[in-house]
């Protein structure tokens, strides 16, 4: 498409002259246009199709990536500017569709988008959730949540007239078809299929989130779960898991006896990938559907073991899922004589009660399903696939030792360089050429310029002009103005104490006594944090609001503030993310090791030219190695040093506190009167007892060494910039081997084989 057909395609769709379009308008407009063009590039498919179901797919909002992939991009650009109209104003008028709660999520949106990018055969498949992940705000230094509504009347959910029937706790339910085209960068079009009922009814939802858990014909896809250990409806989660299901089951099935599948050579046509527990129950419906069209229990069987593939993504034991066996007997009594059949398998052949589905408390073990009845289990990063070999799955892999793989995540680069970083992207361009825009490895070329001060310089100015941006945007969304020449460390991800925001807390207030003291840091410190907590976790709550909290004494500590500022980033999604990520001097990636199955913050923020603080856990272990030690802050306790702690289970916190006055000092703190008039004495005791009594997650045995660590960064990047700025152009070059092309070639090559 020219320029001018594009002009005057939007003069016609809009019915106006692009000056008095309002946004609304022309977002409508490109709206439809990207459809349109994204339509074109649809192939029949021959062969074997990937489905990658999951109950998350984090999209975020895609007007300018579909864009940016159609090429695009930069004719509307000038075409708005031309016009007096701004991108990024056309960008606020678009909702974000937060349909994931984070990391697996978001990884299930950027493997769509590098299927689509390598010309390779693969669907999506999950709900059309009404409400995405709630929407946060701040009151009174504590998280509210309100309900997030992102479909509105134009919406990239496209209605079909497809439904398939479902029945949940024996009644008939209809579950239609919605789609939503993703394009691929100078590749073709795949789909998003989204599955939602048509009685959904938004008038059942009370006071923030809470909502009428009975009428599920109402409520069925109206939110998204958190990610919660909140056991409160729970059951509704069954619905939902096993209305995506079906509906998706059917929809496979039918597609490949389209194309000319008998079933009996389903493998031939389908690849099934399975995003962690949420969908297992698609290993028995599937079943069920074939025996229910003539073909053998064994065989489906050995068919559907054949098809489906699993990927874990979580070392938390309390994560995995197990649902209790009457729930399933109320939800899918379909499915529990299948379930218990293939039991059965399992206990005749091994007769171990570690590898059953069903334990002998009557609970059902979806992961267990999963490894014996498909024929790939693969991890996220090659230390969380050797946990799960020699320790969290060891049973299992005792067994199937052929069937576990390792497949690292990584990021697609369209939506975190070229879209969030543009004026990077354009520069790296200049230096090497456009290649590695499909090919990532190309990156490697900028490790010739590293000793280069003008390209050094340029580096340094681009992160500049980022931090700029990113002060612009605060202060527009928050009120809240920051030192553009300070250093920003950020840490943005889910709240969880494994993921140890709360030593973050305790090395801010470490820094706040010694500035007191007199010792300031080589540099002011802007320490940036988003971060949703689950309504139901208590004690990541009070993680925020005591990050709030403390953020208030030190704003209005003169002495502090002029060195020290905290800011959190109120309702945290990928579009903030977007605007963090390019602004970043140190990436936080501060989990306890062995708990972080991979992250891919990590590496966004590398691709972005910050350096990591990290802890070797997930992929911060082969971020590491790729850069080499003198380009990153590690730190802390190795993942075996914990792991050996736990079994010795004889860590006490309170040792800790005690034999430590700086530990002791910043725990303290907490309770203190600043804290106390600013903040709640609940949530602020209670965190306090926490890190004093528990400490689960061993934040005080790695304090020291964090504090040491993040002293250090602070200092060379005070002293040196030039260095940094050479560090940060090696992470960069190194930051190709975390591409989701990357990722998803490997998928292809080893276990799905697709066309
Ligand atoms: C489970 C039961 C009930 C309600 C919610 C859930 C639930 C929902 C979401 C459990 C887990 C999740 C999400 C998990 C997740 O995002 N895991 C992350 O996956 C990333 C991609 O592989 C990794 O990089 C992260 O390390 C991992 O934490």
């Amino acid at each position: 498409m020219t320029k001018k057909e594009l002009e005057n395609k939007l003069i016609e769709l809009c019915k106006k002259n692009i000056k008095s379009c309002s946004y609304e308008e022309l977002y409508t407009a490109l709206l439809n246009i990207t459809e349109e063009e994204s339509a074109k590039h649809v192939e029949a498919v021959t062969g074997r199709k990937l489905y990658y179901i999951s109950a998350e797919f984090l999209i975020g909002k895609l007007l300018s990536n579909n864009l940016i992939n159609l090429g695009l991009y930069d004719d509307v650009k000038k075409l708005l500017e031309a016009n007096g109209k701004s991108m990024a104003e056309l960008e606020e008028t678009e909702p974000e569709p937060s349909l994931g709660n984070g990391g697996l999520g978001r990884l299930a949106a950027c493997f769509l988008d590098s299927l689509a990018t390598l010309n390779l055969p693969g669907d999506g498949i999950g709900l059309r959730y009404h409400c995405g992940l709630f929407r946060q705000n701040f009151n009174n230094n504590l998280q509210n949540e309100t309900p997030d509504f992102w479909l509105g009347d134009d919406s990239w959910a496209k209605k079909t007239e497809k439904v398939y029937p479902v029945s949940l706790a024996g009644k008939n339910y209809e579950a239609r078809l919605y789609k939503i085209a993703v394009t691929g960068y100078e590749g073709r079009t795949n789909c998003l299929n989204l599955f939602d009922l048509d009685t959904i009814d938004p008038s059942v939802i009370g006071d923030g989130i809470s909502f009428d858990k009975n009428d599920i014909e109402k409520n069925l896809t109206l939110f998204l779960y958190p990610d919660d250990s909140d056991d409160a409806g729970r059951i509704l989660r069954i619905y939902q898991q096993y209305l995506m299901v079906s509906a998706g089951a059917q929809m496979i099935l039918e597609d490949a006896v389209e194309r000319g599948s008998d079933l009996h050579d389903l493998a031939d046509y389908a690849a099934v990938q399975i995003n962690d527990t949420h969908p297992s129950m698609v290993i028995p419906e599937l079943i069920r559907l074939l025996t229910e069209k003539g073909i053998e229990f064994e065989e489906a069987v050995e068919i559907v073991t054949k098809v489906c593939a699993y990927t874990n993504h979580t070392i938390l034991a309390e994560a995995l899922e197990k649902w209790p066996r009457h729930f399933l007997e109320t939800v899918v009594p379909q499915l529990m004589p299948i379930i218990e059949k293939l039991n059965h398998i399992v206990c005749d052949k091994y007769n171990d009660q570690a590898v059953a589905i069903i334990d002998q408390w009557q609970n059902v073990h979806m992961a267990n399903m999963d490894i014996h009845f498909t024929h790939s289990t693969n991890g996220v990063a090659a230390l969380h696939t050797e946990i799960l070999k020699n320790s969290e799955l060891n049973h299992f892999y005792r067994l199937y030792p052929e069937r576990f793989n390792n497949k690292t995540n990584g990021i697609t680069f369209r939506r975190w360089l070229l879209k969030c970083n543009p004026e990077l992207t354009a520069y790296i361009e200049k230096l090497i050429g456009p290649g590695f825009k499909k090919d990532a490895s190309e990156l490697e070329k900028l490790a010739a310029f590293a000793d280069d001060e003008k390209v050094l310089k340029q580096i340094m100015k681009i992160k500049k002009n980022n931090k700029k941006a990113f002060a612009q945007w605060l202060e527009a969304k928050q009120g809240i103005t920051v030192n553009e020449n300070s250093m920003f460390m950020i840490q943005s991800k889910r709240l969880h104490e494994y993921k140890r925001q709360q030593l973050n807390l305790l090395y801010l207030i470490h820094q706040y006594y010694e500035i007191k003291a007199g010792h300031l840091p080589k540099k002011p410190i802007t320490a940036v944090f988003g971060a949703k907590a689950a309504p139901a976790y208590t004690i990541a709550k009070d993680i925020i609001h005591a990050l709030l909290t403390l953020s208030e004494v030190i704003a209005a500590d003169p002495e502090v503030s002029k060195w020290l500022q905290i800011v959190f980033i109120e309702n945290y999604n990928v579009a903030a993310a977007e605007k963090m990520i390019p602004a970043c001097d140190l990436s936080e990636q501060i989990s306890l090791a062995s708990k972080e199955a991979s992250g891919t913050g990590n590496m966004k923020f590398m691709l972005n030219g910050a350096l990591t603080l990290g802890t070797m856990d997930g992929a911060n272990v082969e971020i590491a190695e790729a850069v080499g030690e003198e380009n990153i802050y590690i730190f802390g306790q190795s993942s075996n040093q914990v792991i050996r702690r736990y079994a010795q289970g004889d860590y006490c916190a309170k040792e800790w506190y005690e034999a430590d006055s700086n530990i002791k000092r910043a725990i303290n703190f907490l309770t203190s009167e600043a804290m106390l008039g600013a903040g709640c004495a609940d949530n602020l005791y209670r965190l306090q007892n926490e890190l004093i009594y528990k400490d689960w997650f061993q934040t005080l045995p790695d304090f020291n060494a964090y504090v040491v660590r993040k002293n250090q960064a602070v200092e060379d990047y005070a002293l040196n910039q030039k260095d940094w700025a050479k560090r940060a152009l090696i992470n960069i070059s190194k930051a190709g081997q975390f591409s989701s092309d990357r990722t998803i070639a490997e998928y292809n090559d080893e276990i799905w084989h697709l066309g």
